[in-house]
């Protein structure tokens, strides 16, 4: 239904008198019939001039837009930015000057190689972007859930992107680097490698949105009402805590919900369960860029928390949902080139080519200059230039200069803005002023295997053994064995007992390694950068509770109550979605059926069943599904007595996370962010 504001504004009275809920062509002329094409007779062909149904059918054919190169699925939400640490003294930037000062952001979290319409877990890096709507313009912090990335120079990354994408012969696999043709180009370039340790690692499946980091990967600068400059790296905190799940749940979520991690943000948003993310910064200087073993111009190399660490300067909270998804997050354009005064560039070859690419492909995908006339990405500070015309121009400019220097003033027409000193100002200096023209990688760059190996080591032991079972898995599925030989042989520069777990995972030969470009140093391991040695928060988790009539009422209203005091949500599933009958005679509505909800969806799982019930869901393989995957996967179980059958029947082995209900219903949902690693020997073969 057309909206009042959407109808043309004509000079009078008629557009009001039509009221709101007419049916319109886009040209303002009422619809009398929206169900039937205009024809000669009931049956006879359907007429050329029937304008109501051809300009429907032209909109209609023209609705898709290109989908984003990378990053093409992906969702996102406004919000709002509040400084809660004012920083004069590193930055001009207007929205890091007072304490407590807020602008509106747009944030869209996306996954890299899949189009559109694929599933939301793969195992991928995530896009982490922002925009913030500031009073001095737009700055877009355009990063990953991963504060390095797999190339340094941007000539690479059309390489980097057709090698992961569906291979060019045969169009698969969709939203998969576990093909010949992603690890050939890794398994050259050496620079990739410490990438590698971070994507084959849990961090690229997040349990969910609202529980990533993001980092702005690349040295920027702040610069001060002074001109005086800093580096600077940003980093984004959940305050739900940094959370994976396993390989094998992240495989049977996208069967169970290919939407998984959109409709998560969605539902927590709806709820007012909004997310949010503390904003940090490394701060450093010359001197201490200077003295580093990498350099901080190259993408590949994150610095040590141990090093510099973070320090807190603002909060991201995610309020509103987007009112139309199209408009909004499909349309919205970020570009790493939009920055505001007091933030500025630095050389990183990777950066300076990406302030290119933005630009130039938000030409392709919204097919006009005028790109910036879409609210979403429309800054909310006044903007004036002499930018006119061009493909759908909305906006209707006065007057006649449309030039500069003008004198029309003096004629008193409106001369139009001039450019001021407190505009925007590049930081002036050269890192080699004598330096020569030419295609070159600094030497700086050359250590591959240093930090790589620093990642590894500062993992876990269960945490390594995902990423020695993540490149078994993935080189599993390439199919030229000396592709598969070359990874071997790179891996072995970052440690041969990482290589040799990985060939024997393959059932292969070690090779000898490839000789690094300047071989490996041994780093000083960074807890920073391991999942499992974070606290892991309750809230933001959900409990599932699977429930059959004749259950016990006094006990799912327990659990209830435990998992809202947690900051937990609860969700109930059943035979049947309509839900069950309690014990205690009064019904109880389910949210989900037993097999539209596995229990990959939970962070842990109760079974609250009679002993009627129990024995029904022995005849459903689902229901044994449920209880074997949550054991699997480490997760807690609470069960009811009347569940025993179902626990003997899915192989549950009783430990310290199997816990009997009533009397572990506080113990259960305390551990909903934990999981008993210990299990995961007698589930799974060592790799
Ligand atoms: Fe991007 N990248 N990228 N990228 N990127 C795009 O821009 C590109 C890189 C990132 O939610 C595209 O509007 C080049 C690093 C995110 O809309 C494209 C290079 C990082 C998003 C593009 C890089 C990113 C994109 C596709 C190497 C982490 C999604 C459509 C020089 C710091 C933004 C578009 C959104 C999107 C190019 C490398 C993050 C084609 C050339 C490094 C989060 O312009």
């Amino acid at each position: 239904m057309a909206r009042k504001q959407d109808l043309p504004q004509g000079s009078g009275g008629e557009t009001q008198q039509r009221g709101s809920d007419v049916l319109t062509t886009n040209h303002g002329v009422p619809v009398s019939d929206n169900q039937n094409s205009l024809k000669a007779g009931a049956r006879g062909p359907t007429l050329l001039e029937d304008f109501v149904l051809r300009e429907k059918i032209f909109h209609f054919d023209h609705e898709r837009i290109p989908e984003r190169i990378v990053h093409a699925r992906g969702t996102g939400a406004h919000g709002t930015f509040e400084c809660t640490e004012a920083i004069p003294e590193l930055t001009r930037a207007s929205l890091f000057q007072n304490k407590g000062a807020k602008v509106p952001v747009f944030a869209r979290f996306s996954t890299v190689a899949g189009s559109k319409g694929s599933k939301d877990t793969p195992r991928d890096v995530r896009g982490f972007a922002v925009k913030f709507y500031t009073g001095e313009g737009n700055w877009d912090l355009v990063g990953n859930n991963i504060p390095v990335f797999f190339i340094q120079d941007a000539m690479k990354f059309p390489d980097l992107v057709h090698a992961v994408k569906p291979e060019a012969d045969r169009g698969f696999p969709q939203a998969a680097s576990a093909h010949d043709t992603f690890w050939d180009f890794i398994s050259l370039m050496p620079e990739s490698m410490h990438m590698i340790m971070w994507a084959m690692s849990d961090r690229t499946l997040p349990r969910s949105l609202r529980m990533m980091e993001g980092f702005g990967v690349h040295t920027f600068r702040l610069v001060n009402a002074e001109g005086a400059a800093t580096f600077v790296k940003f980093h984004w905190r959940p305050r739900l805590g940094v959370q994976s799940t396993l390989w094998d749940e992240a495989v049977k979520i996208s069967g169970a919900d290919p939407d998984y991690h959109r409709r998560d943000l969605h539902d927590a948003i709806k709820v007012g369960d909004f997310p949010e993310w503390d904003l940090g910064i490394q701060v450093f200087d010359d001197a201490f860029a200077d003295a580093q073993p990498y350099d901080v111009l190259d993408a590949t190399k994150l610095i040590p928390e141990e090093d510099v660490p973070v320090r807190i300067i603002g909060r991201m909270v995610l309020d509103r949902w987007p009112d139309n998804f199209f408009a909004e997050t499909e349309q919205v354009a970020f570009l790493p080139s939009n920055v505001v005064p007091g933030i500025d560039f630095s050389n990183d070859p990777l950066l300076q080519g990406r302030l290119f690419s933005y630009l130039d492909t938000q030409k392709s995908r919204l097919g006009t200059t005028n790109f910036h006339q879409i609210p979403v990405n429309t800054p909310k500070c006044p903007m004036h230039n002499f930018q006119r015309d061009g493909m759908m121009q909305t906006m209707v400019p006065q007057g006649r200069a449309n030039y500069e220097p003008n004198s029309l003033a003096e004629a008193g027409e409106d001369g139009g803005p001039r450019a001021a000193d407190q505009g925007f100002v590049s930081v002036a200096r050269f890192a080699e002023p004598a330096a020569e023209k030419r295609r070159v990688r600094a030497d700086s760059f050359a250590d591959h295997f240093s930090q790589a190996r620093m990642f590894y080591a500062s993992q876990t032991t269960v945490e390594q053994g995902h990423i020695v079972a993540a490149l078994v898995f993935e080189l599993s599925k390439v199919q030229l064995p000396h592709v598969r030989a070359r990874v071997l042989a790179q891996l072995r520069n970052i440690g041969d007992d990482l290589a040799t777990r990985v060939a024997d995972g393959l059932g292969a030969k070690l090779p000898p390694a490839i000789a690094p470009a300047r071989p490996a140093l041994d780093l000083a391991a960074s807890d920073a950068l391991s999942i499992l040695k974070k606290k892991a928060p309750l809230t933001g988790r959900c409990l599932g509770i699977l429930v059959t009539d004749g259950a016990d009422a006094d006990l799912v209203a327990a659990l209830q109550q435990a998992a809202r005091t947690a900051g937990a949500t609860v969700k109930i599933i059943a035979p049947k979605v309509g839900g069950v009958v309690l014990a205690d005679g009064k019904p109880l509505p389910a949210d989900e059926k037993i097999d539209g909800a596995p229990s990959v969806l939970f962070d842990a799982v109760a079974l609250v069943v009679s002993d009627d019930g129990a024995q029904t869901l022995l005849g459903e393989k689902a229901a044994l599904d449920f209880v074997s995957d949550a054991f699997a996967h480490c997760k807690a179980i609470g069960h009811s007595p009347g569940a025993q059958a179902l626990l003997d029947k899915a192989g549950v082995i009783p430990d310290s996370f199997v816990l009997a209900l009533p009397e572990g219903a506080k113990g259960l949902v305390a551990l909903l962010s934990s999981r008993d690693w210990s299990r995961e020997p007698k589930v799974k073969l060592p790799v």
